[in-house]
């Protein structure tokens, strides 16, 4: 399979803006761009499917330059729905810094920022060399600016597609930029680019967008409930990212680890064949997740993302540190629970039998443990001993119900 094919199965080509695109891509080295504006200080794992893109092209041979957006971040990308507030800049530049560092770790690549060469170019320069090659009417039939002609759109962000124009000038110019490539909301800011420098200087450059991941439901990858999974460990850790992968549709995840993973077409239908025969052992969602979190985090957070998971069935919490029990129980509600109480008592005090019969019967039926070691004596007494580092109780009730006490000194 050459590039183009490889990329074309896995689902990674919305549009290309030539066909002959496609022969520079499997025999050429192109040097490419892919961008974003430093509108948050970390990337979020949808940002992390399109800027994938950016290691497979360079895998291909390709030279890739990633531009974080110091300039348009200023002005902001029209949304289809309503104009951005403005952000301040000494926060688009706290953002400019976060993202720079990440991408360059987490894509190794070269980062270049468009403030650099549009700070200094005056408002007359600006309108003679940029405003004179668009025309109203071709700006105003872009999908993001039509979309907001009933809602309205402020000139600057109206113009901001002149300044993504003047980057793939700027970037074609200086380094012999020829492609750039983005996601299917780009097309229109990509485009513009194209054609002024088609315009401008009588050369032909090219533009490759992806479709969004998304999923059944056509939900935005990576969206739980509102909220992104970040890129930046500190924001969503490993276990965190582990637990959203490994629960991902079945109907879904052979798309996604044609998307997300650098795994070949045989090594990926080979776990297609292995998801359909025992879809219970979610081989292939865990080789997502193997792939992925290795690729943000490297290996060891991914073997303590695994090792986190693992300890919900075997119950071994003794295995994790403080911080560990902190993590995976973050979304839990913390009890509080005072020592040398009776387990009867505790099972009751932390809302997990609604009467003493019924603890009773839990204890008696082998139901619970306490950090992982059954407790079948009704007499048992909670002590110092069951506070893991003089604080947390994990009490489990069945093989799925987790409770997590933390000490009451008062
Ligand atoms: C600016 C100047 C350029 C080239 C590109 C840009 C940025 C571009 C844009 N891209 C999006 C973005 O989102 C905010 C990220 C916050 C961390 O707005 N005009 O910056 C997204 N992009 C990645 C994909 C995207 C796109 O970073 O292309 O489609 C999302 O997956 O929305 O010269």
């Amino acid at each position: 399979m050459n590039l183009y094919e490889d990329l074309k199965w896995r689902g990674l080509i919305q549009d290309i803006s030539d066909e002959a695109l496609i022969d520079k891509l499997n025999n050429e080295s192109l040097t490419f761009y892919i961008g974003t504006d430093p509108t948050a200080d970390s990337m979020h794992i949808g940002h992390y499917s399109s800027f994938l893109i950016s290691k497979r092209l360079a895998k291909a041979g390709h030279k890739p330059i990633l531009l974080v957006g110091g300039a348009t971040g200023l002005i902001g990308d029209p949304k289809p729905t309503a104009e951005r507030p403005m952000i301040s800049k000494e926060e688009v530049e706290k953002n400019f810094r976060g993202l720079k560092e990440q991408a360059e770790r987490i894509f190794g690549f070269e980062v270049v920022n468009n403030y650099d060469w549009t700070k200094d170019i005056n408002v007359i320069d600006f309108l003679r060399d940029y405003g004179k090659y668009f025309n109203i009417n071709y700006m105003l039939a872009k999908d993001k600016v039509k979309s907001r002609l009933e809602s309205g759109i402020t000139y600057a962000e109206f113009s901001y597609m002149i300044l993504q124009a003047l980057d793939f000038m700027h970037l074609y110019e200086t380094r012999g930029c020829t492609l750039q490539v983005a996601g299917s909301d780009q097309w229109g800011n990509i485009t513009s680019g194209i054609e002024l420098v088609r315009k401008k200087l009588g050369k032909e450059i090219y533009g490759m967008v992806m479709p969004l991941v998304t999923d059944s439901n056509g939900v935005k990858f990576g969206k739980t409930e509102g909220n992104a999974l970040w890129l930046d460990k500190n924001k969503t850790s490993s276990y965190e990212l582990y637990q959203y992968l490994i629960n991902l549709e079945d109907s879904m995840i052979i798309q996604y680890l044609k998307m997300l993973t650098f795994l070949s077409k045989e090594e990926i239908e080979e776990l297609e064949v292995k998801n359909n025969e025992n879809p219970h052992l979610r081989e292939a969602h865990k080789a997502l997740a193997r792939e992925i979190i290795t690729d943000l985090h490297g290996e060891e957070e991914y073997q303590k993302a695994v090792m986190m998971s693992e300890v919900l069935f075997t119950g071994e919490f003794k295995k994790l540190t403080k911080e560990e029990i902190e993590e995976v129980f973050k979304g839990y509600k913390k009890i509080n629970v005072g020592n040398n109480q009776n387990i009867v008592d505790l099972l009751i005090n932390m809302g997990i039998a609604s009467s003493k019969r019924e603890a009773r019967e839990f204890i008696t039926s082998n139901a619970i443990s306490i950090n992982g070691e059954k407790i079948n004596d009704l007499e048992y007494v909670i002590n110092d001993n069951d506070f893991m580092y003089g604080e947390y109780i994990i009490v489990r009730r069945g093989k799925k119900n987790y409770y997590i006490g933390i000490i009451d000194r008062s």
